[in-house]
């Protein structure tokens, strides 16, 4: 029996209300979580995100002051590591972001206007999520080229830290590589992969995402550098993983799919790719060993997967 997986864009409709913990409880360790006023907030903000309906306008935020000044903490001191520790790819998109999508340090980008951009570049786009969805349903939007990006923002009283994705990591981390060709190559094809995959895949694939997406690093003539989202939305980590500390070894997927990795602190482990394309052709080889018993296209003028 094959898992059931979205054929075309309107089954991500089906997501809107499959969100797991966080959507609108917040767990125990969460800054806010006795914030009464801060939950209230982010119950307002992913009530957006459970009424959007594909085809219809990005939902737009209006931030309050706090909710600016805390971007503006953790973009500025963000900002200024770029140059020494972000890919090449992430530093070229960064300005169109700042040019194009009003990326700054005065005020929260919006998603709708992200979206747009992103379409032009790479034909990825972005829908609003409650909050954490299963790694199959994230890994599934991929192979339609969609990122699901949640609009709330991390509690006040702790800038540096969140126990959860919010839209620093996203607008921060995740959006700029979304922009590159060879990356979004590279998230689609794990995203195909996902489609009707088994659980057993699926971990593997979700393990795959981590190592690259989220906490990737790669390989540049000047040494190397941080392309994973988990790294350039968290600047302790950022420096960490760029240090002699943590082993590195080389993006192998056969071998980076078996990895276990803690969530709640440093990695004490990263991958190297050589380059996004290398990593596609490796993923490519590695996919091919999966035991599904048919093979999927997406079909770019439909918008929909076509199961050959
Ligand atoms: N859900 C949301 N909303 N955003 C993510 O970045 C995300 C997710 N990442 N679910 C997934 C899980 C990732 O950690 C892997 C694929 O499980
Ligand atoms: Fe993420």
């Amino acid at each position: 029996r094959v898992p059931w997986f979205p054929r075309k864009m309107t089954d991500l409709d089906t997501f809107a209300e499959k969100v797991m913990e966080m959507g609108e409880e917040l767990t125990s360790d969460h800054p806010g979580v006795n914030d009464v006023e801060y939950r209230q907030r982010r119950l307002e903000i992913v009530q957006k995100a459970k009424a959007y309906r594909t085809g219809q306008p990005l939902p737009r935020i209006e931030y309050t002051d706090q909710e600016k000044e805390t971007w503006k903490q953790v973009y500025t001191r963000l900002h200024e590591m770029y140059p020494k520790y972000a890919c090449r790819e992430f530093l070229h998109v960064f300005p169109l972001l700042e040019q194009n999508c009003a990326y700054g340090p005065d005020d929260i980008p919006q998603i709708e206007d992200i979206s747009r951009f992103l379409k032009d570049c790479t034909g990825f786009t972005l829908r609003p999520v409650m909050g954490l969805l299963t790694p199959r349903d994230f890994l599934n939007s991929l192979a339609f080229r969609v990122f699901h990006s949640t609009q709330y923002i991390r509690h006040h009283s702790d800038p540096y830290y969140t126990p959860e994705p919010d839209c620093c990591h996203e607008l921060l981390g995740h959006v700029p590589l979304f922009a590159d060709p060879n990356f979004a190559e590279l998230a689609q094809e794990i995203g195909l992969a996902s489609l009707g995959a088994s659980e057993e895949d699926i971990e593997k694939l979700a393990t795959i995402f981590w190592f690259t997406a989220e906490f990737g690093l790669c390989r540049e003539d000047e040494g190397i550098r941080a392309y994973g989202a988990g790294l350039l939305s968290s600047f302790g980590e950022l420096e960490y993983a760029l240090t002699e500390a943590p082993e590195k070894h080389s993006f192998d997927p056969s071998k980076t799919a078996l990895q276990k990795y803690p969530i709640t602190q440093y990695q004490p482990i990263y991958f190297v790719a050589d380059s996004f394309r290398d990593a596609t052709a490796k993923l490519r080889d590695f996919n091919a060993t999966m035991r599904r018993p048919f093979q999927v296209r997406y079909n770019p003028y439909t918008q929909s997967i076509e199961v050959l």
